[in-house]
C-alpha cells in the first residue's frame, strides 16, 4: 500500500486465532475478484488470518467460519432501477456471513461494510459475530468531480498535483487502483478527472490520442463498480471538428456529436457520459447562439442515449462581468433565473447539477432554490469538499455537519414536507438520474489530501452520499476508528476538533452568511473589501451605517424564488435564520439579533471565539502527541499551528474593518487594532 494513513488500514484488532476462513463465491468477474481481495487484505489486517476460496458450496457449509457472496434479483416492491442493483443484505452468525446482493458492485458494498462493522465495533473474534445489516444506497448518483488539467495542476487543489494526468499525458498506476479502492469503500459509483474548465488539450481526451488509456482507466475504476464521466468542451465541434459552429440546433453539430459519442462508447465500453460547464466564467456554451441550456443539454444527451450515457449540466451560469454599480443584478438570482423557466425541457438522461448554494461554495449560504423549485428535472445536488473557500486544507474544517444540514432542509416544494436528501435520491419525483458529486479534495501528497484531517471530507462524503441518514458525528467517529485505531483520548480530541470545526471557521471568517470576504483569485485569507468593487456579482455593501444586501422583494427580490412559507421567513428580518441574515437583508451595526446582541457586536464576539477556538485545537491534538504515528502528527501539528495564527489574521483584519468603518467600540474592550 502507497500510503498507510487512511482509513483502510486495518488496524489489528486480534492476534489468537490464525485458523482459516472460507469464502464461498456464487459469483465471478473483476469486481467480485476486488471484493475478495479486499477481504483477504482486510482479515489479514485485523486478524492475521488468511482465506481460502472454494467453488464447492459443501466445502463452505462443513467450514466452522466463513464468508459467502452471492447474488439476488431486486428487492420486491421497489420501483427503482438502480436500488435493486447496488442494495446488499448482510448476515453475520457466529462465524459465517452471507453477503446477498443485487450486483457484483452491491457485494463490493456489503464486503465493506463487513470490514467496517468489525473495526467500528472493535470485533477482536470474528468467529463469535452475530450481526445484520441492510442497505440501499439513499441517491443512485455519488460522485467526484476532479478539477484536473492535463498540465498535472489542479484547479482549487490543495493536497498536490494531479494523479491523472501529468504534462498531457494520463498518468496509470498503482494510485490509480489504491483511489478507486478507497473511494469505492465509501460507495462513490462515478468520478470526472478532468476539470470542468475544459481547455485547449483537454479538450482532445474525447479524440484517439487518448482512448487507449482512458480505456485502461475506466477498467481499472470500472472494477470497483465506478464509472469515468468526462468534462467535455461545448466548444469541441468548432476546435475538433472543424465546423465553423457549436450551434446545438445546427444538424452538422448534432451529427458531429452522435458520431463523437459512437466513437467514444465503441473505445470506451464502460464510459458513463459528460459533465458540462457551459455560459459559464468565459466557457462557450448555447447562449452563443441565441439557444437555451435545453437545447444545449438535450442534443448530447441524445447523442449519448444510445449507449445508456447520461449528461450532467451545471447550473453554475451567472454573468461575470457585472458592474459594482449596478445594484439591481443580483448574482444569487441568476441559477434560477436561468434554469426555472426550462423545468420539463431536459430530456431522462439530462441531470442538472446544482451547486448547494445559489452563489459559490461560501462557508454559509442559502440553499439553491432551484432544489424546491424544479420538478421535472432530474438534479444533483454538487458541493465542494476541496476547501477553496473553507481554509484549503490548510485550516480543518469537517464539512459534514454542513452538508447534513443541506440534505436535511425542507425546500418547501410540497406541503407536507420535501428535503433535499428526499428530491437528490429522485424518490420525491420519481428520477432516476439523481444524487450527489463533491469537488474532490485529493491529490498525489502522500496522505492524498494536504492535511490529514481533510481525508475526513473525502470519507464522509462518500457515506453520506450513500446513506444521507447518517449524521455527521456518526461519520467523523467511523473514520477517526478506521483511521487512527480504538484509543479512547484520540477518539474523543479528533472527534472534538472535526465537529467544532466549521462553526470556527464560520465564527472567525465572514459573519451572518455574508460571505466573500476573501482574498480575489486565489481566495485564502481575509480581504473584505477584496471582491467590492470587481466584475465578479459577490458584494457586501458595507457603509458606515449598514452592512448586507436587501435580497427581500423590495430589493432584488431573490427571496421570491422560494416556495413560500419559505419566501415569507426569508423575507421578515424577524423570521430569518440569524446565521443567515445579511445574506437576506440589509441592517444597520445597531440592530439586535435574538441572542440580544447587535450586529457589530456579533461580529466582534464570534471573531475572537473562533480565534481561540482555533487554538483549542492545537491544545487537543498536542494531547495525542504519544498515540498518532509521527508523520502525521507532525504534519497535523503544523497546520493546526498555521490555522491558530491564521485565525488571528482573520479576527484582527474584519474587526479592525468594521471598528473603522463604524467607530463602535467592542462591549468588552478587547483589543481591536484602529
Ligand atoms: O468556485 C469557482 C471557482 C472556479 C471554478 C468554478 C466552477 C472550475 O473559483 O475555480 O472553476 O467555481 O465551479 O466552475
Amino acid at each position: 500500500m502507497e500510503y498507510t494513513g487512511y482509513w483502510l488500514k486495518y488496524h489489528r484488532l486480534s492476534e489468537e486465532n490464525k485458523s482459516e476462513i472460507i469464502i464461498f463465491r456464487e459469483v465471478k468477474g473483476e469486481i467480485i475478484r476486488n471484493a475478495v481481495e479486499e477481504l483477504r487484505t482486510g482479515f489479514l489486517g485485523l486478524y492475521g488470518r488468511k482465506l481460502r476460496m472454494v467453488t464447492d458450496i459443501g466445502k463452505y457449509q462443513k467450514a466452522r467460519t466463513g464468508i459467502c457472496l452471492k447474488l439476488e434479483s431486486g428487492i420486491p416492491g421497489n420501483s427503482f432501477d438502480y436500488l435493486n442493483t447496488e442494495h446488499y443484505r448482510m448476515d453475520i452468525n457466529e462465524g459465517k456471513c452471507v453477503i446477498t446482493a443485487g450486483s457484483d458492485a452491491g457485494i463490493l458494498y456489503g464486503v465493506f461494510a463487513l470490514l467496517r462493522n468489525l473495526q467500528l465495533q472493535s470485533i477482536s473474534n470474528y468467529d463469535q459475530f452475530t450481526y445484520s445489516e441492510e442497505h440501499i444506497p439513499s441517491n443512485p448518483l455519488r460522485m467526484l468531480n476532479h478539477w484536473d488539467n492535463l498540465d498535472g495542476s489542479i484547479e482549487r487543489g490543495y493536497s498536490g498535483n494531479s494523479f491523472f494526468f501529468r504534462n498531457n499525458r494520463i498518468l496509470i498506476g498503482n494510485r490509480t487502483r489504491e483511489y478507486a479502492r478507497m473511494i469505492a469503500s465509501v460507495g462513490i459509483n462515478a468520478l470526472t478527472i478532468n476539470n470542468v474548465n475544459v481547455k485547449e488539450k483537454a479538450t482532445y481526451l474525447i479524440t484517439d490520442q487518448y482512448y487507449e488509456r482512458l480505456r485502461q482507466m475506466s477498467e481499472i475504476f470500472s472494477g470497483y463498480g465506478i464509472k469515468l464521466f468526462l468534462s467535455i468542451n461545448f466548444a469541441a465541434p468548432i476546435e475538433l471538428g472543424g465546423l465553423n459552429t457549436a450551434d446545438p440546433c445546427d444538424n452538422e453539430v448534432s451529427g458531429w456529436w452522435k458520431e463523437k459519442a459512437r466513437e467514444i462508447w465503441t473505445a470506451l465500453p464502460k464510459f458513463g457520459g459528460f459533465l458540462v460547464k457551459a455560459d459559464s466564467e468565459g466557457r462557450p456554451g448555447p447562449f452563443t447562439y441565441g439557444r437555451t441550456h435545453a437545447h444545449g443539454a438535450n442534443m448530447l444527451a441524445e447523442a449519448a442515449a444510445p449507449y445508456g450515457g447520461i449528461v450532467i449540466w451545471r447550473c453554475f451560469v451567472y454573468n461575470c462581468r457585472q458592474d459594482w454599480r449596478d445594484q439591481k443584478t443580483d448574482r444569487a438570482r441568476a441559477g434560477y433565473d436561468h434554469f426555472m423557466p426550462l423545468d420539463g425541457e431536459f430530456s431522462e438522461n439530462v441531470v442538472l447539477q446544482i451547486k448547494n448554494g445559489p452563489m459559490d461554495f461560501q462557508v454559509r449560504e442559502p440553499v439553491s432554490p432551484l432544489f424546491g423549485g424544479l420538478k421535472k428535472t432530474n438534479v444533483i445536488l454538487e458541493v465542494q469538499i476541496a476547501q477553496e473557500y473553507t481554509g484549503q486544507q490548510r485550516h480543518v474544517c469537517y464539512l459534514m455537519p454542513w452538508f447534513r444540514e443541506i440534505l436535511q432542509f425542507d425546500t418547501c416544494a410540497r406541503r407536507e414536507g420535501l428535503t433535499v436528501a428526499d428530491i437528490i435520491s429522485g424518490k420525491a419525483y420519481h428520477n432516476n438520474n439523481c444524487g450527489m458529486a463533491a469537488v474532490a479534495n485529493t491529490g498525489n501528497d502522500p496522505n492524498w489530501t494536504g492535511h490529514d484531517l481533510a481525508a475526513a471530507n473525502l470519507y464522509g462524503f462518500g457515506r453520506l452520499a450513500a446513506d444521507t441518514r447518517l449524521t455527521a458525528e456518526a461519520i467523523a467517529k467511523e473514520w477517526i476508528l478506521m483511521t487512527f485505531g480504538d484509543n479512547r483520548k484520540t477518539r474523543e480530541n479528533v472527534l472534538q476538533i472535526l465537529m467544532m470545526s466549521w462553526p470556527t471557521y464560520e465564527k472567525y471568517t465572514s459573519p451572518l452568511g455574508i460571505g466573500w470576504m476573501v482574498k480575489p483569485n486565489h481566495h485564502y485569507g481575509p480581504d473584505v473589501d477584496g471582491y467590492e468593487y470587481d466584475r465578479w456579482g459577490t458584494y457586501h455593501r458595507a457603509d458606515h451605517r449598514a452592512i448586507g444586501v436587501d435580497r427581500t422583494k423590495e430589493g432584488t427580490g431573490y427571496c421570491l424564488q422560494y416556495p413560500e412559507p419559505l419566501s415569507f421567513v426569508y423575507q421578515d428580518p424577524g423570521t430569518c435564520p440569524e446565521e443567515l441574515i445579511l445574506f437576506f437583508h440589509r441592517l444597520p451595526y445597531d440592530h439586535l439579533l435574538s441572542t440580544g446582541k447587535t450586529v457589530i457586536q456579533h461580529i466582534y464576539d464570534t471573531h475572537f471565539e473562533g480565534a481561540e477556538e482555533a487554538e483549542l485545537f492545537v491544545t487537543l491534538w498536542n494531547e495525542l502527541r504519544d498515540q498518532i504515528e509521527e508523520t502525521v502528527y507532525q504534519r497535523v501539528l503544523e497546520r493546526l499551528l498555521l490555522q491558530k495564527e491564521h485565525s488571528k489574521e482573520w479576527r484582527d483584519v474584519i474587526n479592525s474593518y468594521f471598528y473603522r468603518k463604524t467607530g463602535i467600540t467592542d462591549q468588552y474592550g478587547r483589543k481591536i487594532y484602529e
